[in-house]
């Protein structure tokens, strides 16, 4: 979200290049770049060469997905091209600037992929992230996707029910909370290394009643394909009805808690990301309008809709 206005001790991120950084730069460049064509390397400086050389961000990384589209949710606009929900990405790990992180997040490996169930469950677990994709039962789901920056996207997810996710680990029957947490691992992220103030690594949480909700996915793919790792691969939570910070990418825990977890934007703005973060068109945010979304396709303003038209599956759960 680049969206605060900046504090005197952020430092922009232009102006601010550690010298790990720079080198881990000049690797992706050399790595990542080199079977397209060295135009980028040429200079090795501007990013503008390296995201004009990059690879297509389809063919990095990504395995075809295929699952049976689930009828039940209809959305009356048209589905974002691939290549803008690939490359328009808000990753803050990777950088704050949405057309750099595609780039940058190639450089993260998510194979292995150990993922941790903790706290009040009946059992700790750790798998692999591959392993679960076996267990679960894959649909794909066209969803909106509304940022609290006032941007839309509408994209068919794969994924499975997060229900089906929580009868599978048994959480205790006194967790009211799930938490999750994002992969830290400030190496191959430098939005981590320039951004200290922020609680790193990036943590969601949802109420028990919004996990189990039908409408909350845990997704592993996109448009037919794996995830992107811009995307969040391999593992992300997407909760439509609610801004999409809640939406947690590349997840490796999951703990059951009955405490109310502390959330990555709410610590950082408490004032103005709020733990719930419904899509709610009448409250504004503090500096801008969310009575209206801009279709980040055509740049065509429509008006935003209350739980980001998914009411009739959530009202009961705010009443
Ligand atoms: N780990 C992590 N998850 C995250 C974010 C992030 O910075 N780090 N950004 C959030 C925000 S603000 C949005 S809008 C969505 C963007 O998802 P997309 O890039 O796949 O469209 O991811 C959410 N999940
Ligand atoms: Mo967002």
């Amino acid at each position: 979200m680049l969206v605060h206005a900046r504090r005197g001790w952020e430092i922009p991120e232009r102006d601010f290049t550690p010298e790990a950084v720079y080198r881990n730069r000049r690797r992706f460049l050399q790595t990542a770049l080199g079977a397209a064509g060295s135009l980028a390397l040429a200079g090795a400086g501007p990013w503008e060469n390296a995201w004009a050389a990059a690879p297509d961000p389809w063919l990095t990384g990504v395995r075809p997905l295929e699952a049976a589209r689930n009828q039940e949710y209809k959305v009356d606009r048209p589905i974002t091209r691939k290549d803008i929900a690939a490359r328009y990405n808000n990753f803050y790990e990777f950088s704050l600037d949405k057309a750099r992180v595609w780039p940058l997040a190639q450089a993260f490996k998510i194979e292995p992929w150990e993922i941790e169930v903790k706290g009040q469950v009946e059992k700790n677990l750790k798998f692999d992230a591959a392993d679960l994709l076996r267990r679960m039962p894959i649909e794909e789901r066209v969803y909106r996707f509304r940022c609290v920056e006032a941007w839309s996207m509408v994209i068919p997810w794969v994924g499975f029910p997060m229900k089906k996710f929580i009868e599978w680990v048994k959480p205790l029957s006194s967790a009211r909370y799930v938490r999750m947490v994002t992969f830290h691992r400030p190496g191959v992220t430098p939005g981590v290394v320039r951004q200290p103030h922020y609680a790193w690594p990036y943590h969601e949480g949802l109420t028990m009643a919004e996990a189990m909700n039908p409408l909350t996915m845990l997704v592993v793919g996109m448009y037919g394909h794996t995830l992107p790792k811009q995307n969040g691969a391999p593992l992300r939570l997407i909760v439509p009805w609610k801004y999409g910070y809640k939406s947690i990418k590349s997840i490796v825990r999951f703990e059951f808690t009955n405490k109310r977890p502390p959330t990555f934007w709410n610590r950082a703005i408490p004032d103005e990301y709020g733990f719930t973060a419904n899509v709610t068109p009448k409250v504004p945010h503090p500096r801008w309008s969310q009575a209206t979304e801009k279709v980040v396709e055509t740049g065509e303003r429509i008006p935003t809709l209350p739980y980001n038209g998914y009411g009739k599956y959530v009202e009961y759960l705010y009443e």
